[in-house]
C-alpha cells in the first residue's frame, strides 16, 4: 500500500464526509474524515487476515451484545497513529482529543456480559487468534439516560444514524433468515478490531435484518401505501432496538426471533464457508470450527445446527449430534434465578416450528439417556430440555456442550455446587473456570496515558501492554519513595481532569484533593448500591452531629443505568440523587463531601472515571456477583478495591493480599445460616445510626415526589413483601457495620499518601492476571484448541 501519512489522508476523507471546503468541516466531519482515513489504512490487512483465518480451524463468538464503546482512539493506539493524527487534526487548528469525543458509543450492550466480550475481541486481535464475533447490529443501542428531578428518564440512543466510518456493510455476504411467519435477509455488517502490535485485524460481524424485497412496489402502485411500508418495518423491527434487561430474562417474542435471526444467518456462514474450504462433507466440522456461546442467548444455535445438517446436508441424528456435542462450548454469567431464559413451547411453534420438533427429539433422547443412566425421573423432568411447557435454554446448553465456564473461581464453584450441580454430578470433566479479564489496551494504555507513560519508562519499553505480567518486575520499586511520588502525582493529575471533565458535562463541582469513591456498575439491588447510599446518609448525620470533627474529604461518585422496567432500581436512582441534593444543600455536611451521579454511564465515561477512582466499591452480596470487571479495571488503575468476597474480588484479594485491600461483609458459605436467625428490624433498632439514616427516607428529609418509591424501599428492607419475598434479601443491613467500619478506616488511611500510592503500586504490579490476554490464551488452550494465526507481510 502506498505509505500515505494521516497528514496526507484527512483532507480529502474529510471533504468526502462534508462535502464542502475544511474550515468549513464540523468536528464531526473531522472525526469520521479521520476515522475513514484509518479504515483505509488497515483495508489490506485485514482482507489478509480474514483469508489466514478462512482456511484453518475457528472458534466463533455468539453474543447478542458487544459493548464497544468508541473506536477511533483504540484503533489509532493499537496502529501507533495517535501523533500522527494528532499532527493531521494540528494543521486545521484542532486538537484531537475534540476530535474524539465528538464519537457516539457503540452502546450494542447493557452491561458486564457485553463489555466482556468487546474485551475478548481486542485479545483475540491482538494475540492473533483465529476468532470472528457474531452479533446483531441494533438500530438503537442502550437507551440515554438523563435525570429529570432526580428520575431516571430513558431516549433512543440511534447511534449511527449520522454515518458510522468502522462498519462496513457486506452486501455480497447476506444470508436468509426464515420464520414461519416472515422471511427476512440478513445482512452482515463488518467492524475491525485491530489489535495491539500486531497487524492482525478481527472481525466483530453483526448482522442486521432487511425485507427481501426493498419495497413492495406492486402494493405500493396499487395504492396500499400502508401496506408496503407496514410489511418492511415489520422485518426492520426485528433489529431495531437492544433490550435493555441486564440479568434479567423477558419472554418477549421479538428478543427470541432476535436470537434465532443472528446464530441461523451466523451458523448459514459458518457451513459456507466449511464447504469451500475444506469440501462438500461436513464430517469434520468440528475440527475447524468453535462455538462459544455467550450466555444462553445463542443457545438457538444448538438446534438450529442439528437442522442444517439434518435437513440441508442429509445426515443421520447421530452423526449431526456427534458434531454439534464437538462444536459447542457454553458460559454462564450469573446465578440470578431471574436470568435463566425459558421460552414457552408456543413462542417456538409459531416462529420455527421445526426447530421445536428437533427441540423435541433432543428431548426424547436426553430423557432416554438419563434413564439409562439410572437417574429419577424428578430429576430428569427438572432437567430437561422441555418440560411444563417451557423450553429450558440452559438445560440445552449443558447437554449438548462439551465445556461449560463460569467466570470467576467462586462463581464456577457455586455452579458446581448449586445452580448446576446435577449436570455437574452426570458430567464433571465439562466444567472448568475461565476468570474474566479486562483489556489493558483500553483500561489502561488508552485511558490513562500518564500512568502508562510511567509504567513504560520504569519497564524500558511497553511489552506490558500485550504482556501484564511484566508488570510484576516493577513491584521493586514499591518502597521507591520517588516513584510513589509519581504515582499520587499521576492520580492527582487525573482526578483534576475528572474535575474539568464532570464540570462541563453537568455542571458540578468537585474537589480533586477528596478521596474520590466509586460505583460504577448497572443498578441492581444485590449489587447494593443502596447499601452505599444508606452509608452516605449515616455520615451526613454524623458530620452535622459533629461539624468540628477532624472529617476526611471526600467525593461519592456513581454511574448506574437501571432496567426501564425495573421499578426498585430506579427508586435506588431517586434517592441518590436525592442524597445529593441533601448534601449539597447543607453548608457545613458540603464541605466535607459530596455526591456525584453520572448521567449516562456508558464505556467512554467509564474511562475518564476510573483513572481518577481512589477507591474501588465492589460491594454486591457475597455468591452474586458472577465475577465483576470493573473491579479489575480499577486495580489497573491503581484503585483499592472496598469489596466483599465475591466474584473476581476473591481473586484480586488473593493476588494483593490482606494490607492491600479493603475486604468486608458476610462471606457466600455464611449466608444460608444468617438467613435463618436474621431479622433486619433488629438491625435497624439496634445498629447505632442506622434507625436515623432509614428513617430518612419516609420523613421528609429525603423526597420522593410523593411516589411513595422510598417508603418501599425501606419495607424491602424491614418486612419483605407480600408475595413472599422475604425482608432484607440481600442483607444489606446485616452487611452494614462491618461497612461502614470498613470504608471509615479506608477514608481515614487515605491521609496517608505515601503508604496509601504503595498499596496502589502493589496492585497495579499485580494485576496482570486480570489482563483478558490472559484468560483468552486459557480459552485458546483448554477450550477452543486454537493455534494463533499471525498474517505473513
Ligand atoms: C447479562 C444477561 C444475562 C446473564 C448475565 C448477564 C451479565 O451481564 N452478567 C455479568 O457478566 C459479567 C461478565 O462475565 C460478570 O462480570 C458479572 O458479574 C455478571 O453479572
Amino acid at each position: 500500500m502506498a505509505a500515505e501519512n494521516l497528514t496526507e489522508l484527512i483532507g480529502p476523507f474529510v471533504k468526502s464526509e462534508s462535502g464542502r471546503t475544511l474550515k468549513d468541516s464540523t468536528l464531526r466531519e473531522f472525526w469520521a474524515g479521520l476515522s475513514a482515513a484509518v479504515m483505509s489504512k488497515i483495508a489490506d490487512d485485514w482482507d489478509a487476515t480474514r483469508t489466514a483465518y478462512a482456511a484453518g480451524r475457528q472458534e466463533h463468538y455468539l453474543s447478542a451484545e458487544f459493548l464497544e464503546g468508541r473506536a477511533l482512539l483504540n484503533n489509532l493506539n493499537n496502529l501507533g497513529l495517535v501523533e500522527e493524527a494528532e499532527a493531521a487534526v494540528k494543521q486545521y487548528g484542532l486538537e484531537l482529543s475534540d476530535v474524539l469525543e465528538e464519537e457516539p458509543d457503540a452502546a450494542l450492550g447493557n452491561g458486564g456480559l457485553g463489555r466482556l466480550a468487546a474485551c475478548f475481541l481486542d485479545s483475540c486481535a491482538t494475540l492473533d487468534y483465529p476468532v470472528t464475533g457474531y452479533g446483531i447490529l441494533y438500530r438503537y443501542g442502550l437507551f440515554k439516560q438523563t435525570f429529570e428531578n432526580g428520575f431516571q428518564s430513558e431516549h433512543p440512543d440511534a447511534w449511527m444514524e449520522e454515518g458510522y466510518p468502522f462498519v462496513i456493510r457486506r452486501e455480497e455476504e447476506q444470508r436468509r433468515v426464515r420464520f414461519a411467519d416472515m422471511e427476512v435477509r440478513a445482512v452482515p455488517y463488518d467492524m475491525p478490531i485491530t489489535g495491539y502490535g500486531t497487524n492482525n485485524v478481527g472481525t466483530l460481524r453483526l448482522w442486521k435484518s432487511e425485507p427481501l424485497e426493498e419495497f413492495d412496489y406492486d402494493a405500493f402502485n396499487s395504492q396500499r401505501f400502508t401496506d408496503a411500508i407496514v410489511e418492511r418495518e415489520r422485518v426492520m423491527d426485528l433489529c431495531r432496538v437492544l433490550y435493555p434487561n441486564d440479568t434479567t430474562f423477558e419472554g418477549k417474542v421479538l428478543r427470541v426471533r432476535q436470537q434465532y435471526f443472528f446464530t441461523s444467518a451466523s451458523l448459514q456462514e459458518m457451513i459456507a464457508n466449511y464447504l469451500e474450504q475444506h469440501g462438500e462433507d461436513l464430517t469434520d466440522f468440528a475440527k475447524y470450527n468453535c462455538i462459544q456461546l455467550n450466555d444462553t442467548h445463542p443457545v438457538l444455535a444448538i438446534p438450529e445446527l442439528m437442522r442444517i445438517l439434518l435437513d440441508e446436508h442429509g445426515m443421520t441424528w447421530e452423526d449431526a449430534w456427534e458434531i454439534v456435542t464437538k462444536t459447542f462450548a457454553y458460559t454462564n454469567h450469573t446465578v440470578l434465578a431471574e436470568a435463566l431464559e425459558t421460552w414457552q413451547v408456543s413462542i417456538f411453534e409459531k416462529l420455527f416450528p421445526r426447530v421445536l420438533e428437533i427441540v423435541y427429539e433432543i428431548d426424547r433422547r436426553f430423557r432416554e439417556d438419563l434413564r439409562e443412566r439410572g437417574i429419577d425421573e424428578g430429576k430428569i423432568n427438572y432437567l430437561a430440555p422441555v418440560s411444563d411447557g417451557l423450553v429450558h435454554m440452559a438445560w440445552i446448553a449443558c447437554y449438548a456442550s462439551f465445556s461449560i465456564n463460569g467466570v470467576a473461581a467462586l462463581h464456577t464453584e457455586i455452579l458446581k455446587r448449586e445452580t448446576l450441580h446435577d449436570w455437574y454430578e452426570i458430567w464433571p470433566e465439562r466444567f472448568n473456570n475461565k476468570t474474566n479479564g479486562v483489556t489493558p489496551r483500553r483500561w489502561l494504555n488508552q485511558c490513562n496515558p500518564r500512568l502508562a507513560a510511567l509504567l513504560t519508562e520504569l519497564s524500558g519499553s511497553d511489552a506490558w501492554v500485550s504482556d501484564l505480567d511484566k508488570l510484576a518486575d516493577l513491584e521493586k520499586f514499591a518502597d521507591d519513595e520517588k516513584v510513589l511520588g509519581w504515582v499520587t502525582e499521576i492520580k492527582d493529575a487525573n482526578k483534576a481532569d475528572f474535575a474539568k471533565w464532570i464540570k462541563a458535562r453537568q455542571g458540578v463541582d468537585v474537589d480533586p484533593t477528596s478521596v474520590f469513591d466509586v460505583q460504577i456498575k448497572r443498578l441492581h439491588e444485590y449489587k447494593r448500591q443502596l447499601m452505599n447510599a444508606i452509608y452516605i446518609i449515616d455520615l451526613y448525620y454524623r458530620i452535622k452531629e459533629n461539624p468540628e470533627g477532624n472529617w476526611p474529604k471526600r467525593t461519592f461518585i456513581f454511574g448506574a443505568k437501571s432496567a426501564p422496567g425495573y421499578v426498585r432500581a430506579k427508586a435506588i436512582i431517586k434517592l441518590i440523587n436525592e442524597v445529593a441534593r441533601l448534601v449539597d444543600n447543607d453548608p457545613v455536611v458540603s464541605k466535607f463531601i459530596t455526591v456525584v451521579f453520572v448521567e449516562n454511564y456508558n464505556v467512554s465515561p467509564a474511562e475518564h472515571i476510573i483513572p481518577a477512582a481512589d477507591v474501588s466499591e465492589q460491594i454486591s452480596t457475597a455468591g452474586k456477583e458472577a465475577s465483576g470487571t470493573s473491579n479489575m479495571k480499577f486495580m489497573m488503575n491503581g484503585a483499592l478495591t472496598l469489596g466483599t468476597l465475591d466474584g473476581a474480588n476473591v481473586e484480586i484479594l488473593d493476588a494483593v493480599g490482606d494490607d492491600n485491600a479493603y475486604i468486608f461483609g458476610a462471606k457466600e458459605e455464611e449466608l444460608p445460616a444468617l438467613r435463618e436467625s436474621y431479622n433486619p428490624r433488629e438491625a435497624y433498632e439496634t445498629v447505632p445510626g442506622l434507625k436515623r439514616a432509614l428513617d430518612a427516607f419516609v420523613n421528609g428529609t429525603l423526597d420522593d415526589n410523593n411516589t411513595g418509591m422510598f417508603h418501599d424501599l425501606l419495607s424491602s428492607l424491614l418486612d419483605g413483601t407480600n408475595w413472599g419475598e422475604p425482608a432484607d434479601v440481600y442483607f444489606v443491613l446485616a452487611d452494614f457495620p462491618s461497612y461502614r467500619e470498613t470504608r471509615d478506616r479506608m477514608a481515614a488511611d487515605y491521609a496517608d499518601r505515601q503508604a496509601w500510592a504503595r498499596k496502589c503500586w502493589i496492585n497495579i504490579c499485580r494485576s496482570g492476571r486480570f489482563s483478558s490476554d490472559r484468560t483468552i490464551n486459557d480459552y485458546a488452550r483448554e477450550v477452543w484448541k486454537l493455534e494463533a494465526t499471525p498474517i505473513k507481510k
